[in-house]
């Protein structure tokens, strides 16, 4: 028996399911938005909805005893985490033996909880990347209007050169100058107008506050407040937020799914059972493969192809972390939203000035390197587990490393500086065990055609990171929204009429 039928049910919250709802909306397409998380609108007893990184709370992460940021400590003392209770918190860090792969969970996905960088590829390398997608229609059409609905904008050069804030990146940049690495402003939807504004005490601080990671309570463009907002504004969009999907299986004319609904402390309230007519998965390159492969494994869609699972990759995320002379501190203010990336285009990388935003004085440099690495992981599903498992090892990331550590050691060796060992788990300053961007495990044109839809069956769709083949060479919410606006204006046109 069935809970409720909808004629299109979007899985997920992201970028692939916020633009796939808000066109499907547009269309006149009644849809239901199933988000694990929550809806992160109501303010907790300090007033606030998110908490910052300094003083992480039960808001900070998805049902963990306590907190798991990426950096460990500063002088090996444990700063950074603390217990908390478990919640329905905003970050979650999916643990496989190899990886930890950082997700957002609420309405917005990784929007919530992102830095905000919004690049787009270079156009050679994604033609590699994708080489059955347009590139002109992409360049000339859909990357822009993921930058226009995004609200992508620039920091004015002036605001950078002279904000206390940005002194880190600033010392960055002259610190690679002399190696001879140039660097490159990268754009983001965290507003920089509202940024200027909290500097001067006209606006309420987060950026400057130290908030990302576990959300930011202002200026940043997330998806609640754009295309989600846009999505339900059009009457024919509703999002269920705190539903998991844990099942899909055929009908005569659609999709079966079976939901949890729990409360934010983790109860479960219901399960319900929900039936479509097209069927949308936007639950992330871990979630939207999860739910294929395990539908795969168990014979509820026993026609879907050997690409499930298959083309994963952490897009080379490597994190690198410096020591500075006591003569050039990286200062007690740090705006929390990088803006610089240096470039190594020798060795494909680029490698963003991260903030460290203490409260303290560290002389720590932190670098998020992307580089092109083209190894690639892969999900199979454990049945005892319920759930896919990433297989990936340590050895697959080294190409990686050793890329990011050939950029950094010209940088040290020009400057008389060394590394960090006291930053990350296991006294590495470099590490490659967690990644935020996860790409990958139903990859376009692989497990689906060339516009998302699965291979083996019809009116199901992959709109998010999973199709994307493991690397992008830049920060990927862009394109993940870009190639989500292409597939789904096709299958709206083809499939819903
Ligand atoms: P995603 O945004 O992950 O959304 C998936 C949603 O589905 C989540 O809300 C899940 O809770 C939900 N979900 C999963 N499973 C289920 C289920 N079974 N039932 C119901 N709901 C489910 O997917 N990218 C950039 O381009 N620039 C950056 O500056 C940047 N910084 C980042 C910083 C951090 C800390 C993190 C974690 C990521 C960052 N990323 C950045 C990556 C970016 O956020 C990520 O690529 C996108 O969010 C992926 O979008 P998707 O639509 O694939």
């Amino acid at each position: 028996a069935s809970d409720g039928h909808v004629p299109a049910i979007v899985v997920g919250s992201g970028y692939g399911a916020a633009v796939s709802a808000l066109r499907l909306g547009e269309a006149g397409v009644r849809t239901l938005v199933l988000e694990m998380g929550q809806a992160w609108t109501t303010p907790g007893p300090d007033g606030d909805v998110h908490c910052d990184m300094v003083n992480p709370d039960r808001r900070s992460m998805w049902f963990k005893d306590r907190t798991e940021a990426p950096v460990n400590g500063i002088l090996f003392l444990d700063l950074a985490n603390r217990p908390i209770p478990r919640w329905a918190g905003v970050l979650d860090r999916v643990n496989f033996p190899g990886m930890g792969v950082y997700v957002g969970r609420g309405v917005g996905g990784g929007s919530l909880v992102n830095g905000g960088m919004a690049v787009v590829p270079d156009r050679a390398y994604f033609e590699q990347v994708l080489p059955g997608v347009d590139a002109a229609d992409m360049y000339g059409r859909w990357f822009p209007l993921a930058q226009r609905m995004l609200r992508v904008n620039a920091i004015p050069g002036s605001y950078f050169e002279g904000s206390e804030y940005y002194r880190y990146a600033r010392l960055s940049r002259t610190l690679a100058g002399r190696a001879g690495y140039g660097t490159r402003f990268l754009p983001n939807v965290y507003s920089f107008d509202h940024m200027a504004r909290e500097e001067r005490g006209e606006a309420p601080k987060s950026a400057l506050a130290t908030e990302v990671l576990y959300g930011n309570n202002h200026g940043k463009f997330s998806l609640d407040k754009g295309y989600l907002a846009q999505a339900t504004a059009t009457g024919n969009v509703t999002i269920a937020p705190l539903h998991r999907v844990t099942r899909i299986q055929p009908t005569a004319t659609g999709y079966a799914l079976a939901v949890r609904r729990i409360t934010p402390d983790g109860e479960l309230v219901a399960e319900k059972h929900l039936t479509c007519d097209h069927l949308f998965l936007g639950a992330g390159s871990l979630g939207s493969t999860e739910l294929l492969l395990r539908a795969r494994e168990t014979g509820d869609l026993p026609d879907l192809g050997d690409e499930v699972g298959e083309g994963w990759g952490p897009n080379g995320n490597v994190m690198v972390a410096r020591n500075n002379h006591l003569l050039h501190p990286t200062g007690l203010k740090q705006s929390a939203i990088p803006v610089l990336a240096i470039e190594d285009p020798a060795r494909d990388v680029i490698a963003e000035i991260a903030p460290v935003p203490a409260g303290v004085e560290t002389y720590v440099s932190l670098y998020l390197a992307i580089t092109k690495n083209p190894n690639r992981g892969r999900f199979t599903f454990d049945h005892a587990r319920d759930r896919a498992e990433l297989q990936w090892t340590a050895a697959q990331a080294q190409p990686s490393v050793a890329a990011a550590r050939g950029l950094f050691d010209d940088i040290n060796d020009a400057n008389g500086t060394t590394y960090r060992h006291d930053v990350f788990a296991n006294n590495q300053p470099f590490t490659a065990d967690f990644c935020y961007h996860p790409l990958g495990g139903a990859v376009l044109g692989r497990a689906t055609d060339g516009f998302g839809r699965v291979n083996g069956y019809r009116r199901l769709y992959v709109t998010d990171g999973a199709l994307v083949p493991g690397s992008l060479g830049v920060n990927p919410f862009v394109t993940i929204t870009a190639l989500a606006e292409r597939n789904i204006a096709r299958v709206i046109a083809e499939d819903l009429v």
